[in-house]
């Protein structure tokens, strides 16, 4: 299933709590029958709650799957946009979920103040902040690890790693007791793929810092958490060497056998920002049909 600009996400509108329209066919949907495929459907897990995505950079983007998984479930959505190139796009999505986008580079410390202090006027609390943010050179996304240079490394560590650690320091005092702060990570992390590279390297840090960061803001009820998404064709990844062939591979080889899409890794983000996990915390949660879990493949025939 894809989805356009226009389109609503799975073709249910909430509309009250008992009783919702299906606007793709008219139909009506039964009080507490919601359709297998409509898990949108008038539940309102995160109603009242204010959730701030970063990492949309277009309609592909997994914070795109997940912004518009949480604004079903009620939450109201404030996006972030890194700089010109994509304003417009994050903008549109804003206003189409009935919420704010305020501008944010996680390399500029006065970016992430700034945008503390957006969030602080227009909503004074954030219940979910969804970090969504890699970035590689491009060169350092095949051929040898060893090849890395030092800046490209720093900078990999920066934007990807060292940023969830920047973000939450920036909006720590806006989040509500009981809030819920989650980071994408990929199977790189811990395991070899091949072109993945320094990308694995800094993801390993990244999910290191998620368990740091749930120990710290435990206290205050606060879980953080990652979520490992399997291969998603993105902006970002088709930067890797070969990914097409990493979705070939996970596909014919994974337990469910198929590739997963943002709309998967945004419902498990519902769950994670919702009351449904209050005892989550400091894990990592795959959301790839099962793909980590084999210790052998079988010969791979990519889906033809
Ligand atoms: O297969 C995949 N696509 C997977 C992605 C599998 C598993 C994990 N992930 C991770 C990525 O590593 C990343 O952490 O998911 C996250 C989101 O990635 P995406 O949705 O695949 O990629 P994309 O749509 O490109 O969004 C990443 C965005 C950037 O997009 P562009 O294309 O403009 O580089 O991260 C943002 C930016 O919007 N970003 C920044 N935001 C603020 N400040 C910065 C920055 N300095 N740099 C990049």
């Amino acid at each position: 299933m894809s989805f356009g600009w226009g389109q609503s996400y799975t073709g249910i509108r909430p509309l009250d709590r008992s009783l919702a329209i299906n606007v793709r066919t008219g139909g009506l949907v039964r009080e507490g029958i919601p359709k297998p495929e409509s898990f949108l459907y008038g539940v309102g897990l995160l109603d009242g709650k204010i959730a701030l995505v970063t990492g949309v950079a277009n309609r592909w983007s997994i914070a795109t799957g997940i912004a518009r998984a949480m604004h079903g479930h009620g939450a109201t959505i404030v996006l972030t946009y890194q700089g010109d190139r994509v304003q417009g796009e994050v903008e549109k999505l804003a206003a189409e979920l009935g919420g704010a986008a305020f501008p944010c580079d996680v390399s500029d410390d006065a970016s992430l103040a700034a945008l503390a202090t957006s969030v602080r006027e227009k909503y004074g609390k954030l219940d979910t902040l969804v970090h969504s943010i890699a970035f590689v050179n491009k060169e350092d996304l095949q051929g040898k690890v060893y090849t890395t240079s030092r800046a490209g490394f720093a900078l990999a560590a920066d934007i990807s790693a060292f940023s969830l650690i920047a973000l939450t320091n920036a909006v720590a005092e806006l989040l509500s007791d009981g809030a819920s702060i989650m980071a994408i990570t990929y199977f790189g992390s811990t395991t070899i793929v091949p072109n993945y590279n320094v990308a694995g390297i800094v993801k390993a840090a990244l999910e290191s810092i998620v368990r740091y960061l749930a120990y710290d803001l435990g206290d205050r009820g606060i879980r953080v958490n990652a979520i490992s998404a399997g291969p998603i064709s993105t902006a970002s990844s088709r930067q890797v060497r070969d990914f097409k062939k990493m979705l070939d591979k996970v596909s014919a080889a994974a337990p469910l056998r198929r590739n997963v899409t943002p709309e998967d890794v945004g419902k498990t983000a519902v769950y994670l920002a919702s009351d449904l996990s209050t005892t989550i915390t400091a894990d990592v949660h795959f959301v790839d049909a099962g793909y980590h879990a084999m210790g052998m493949y079988p010969e791979v025939v990519p889906a033809g």
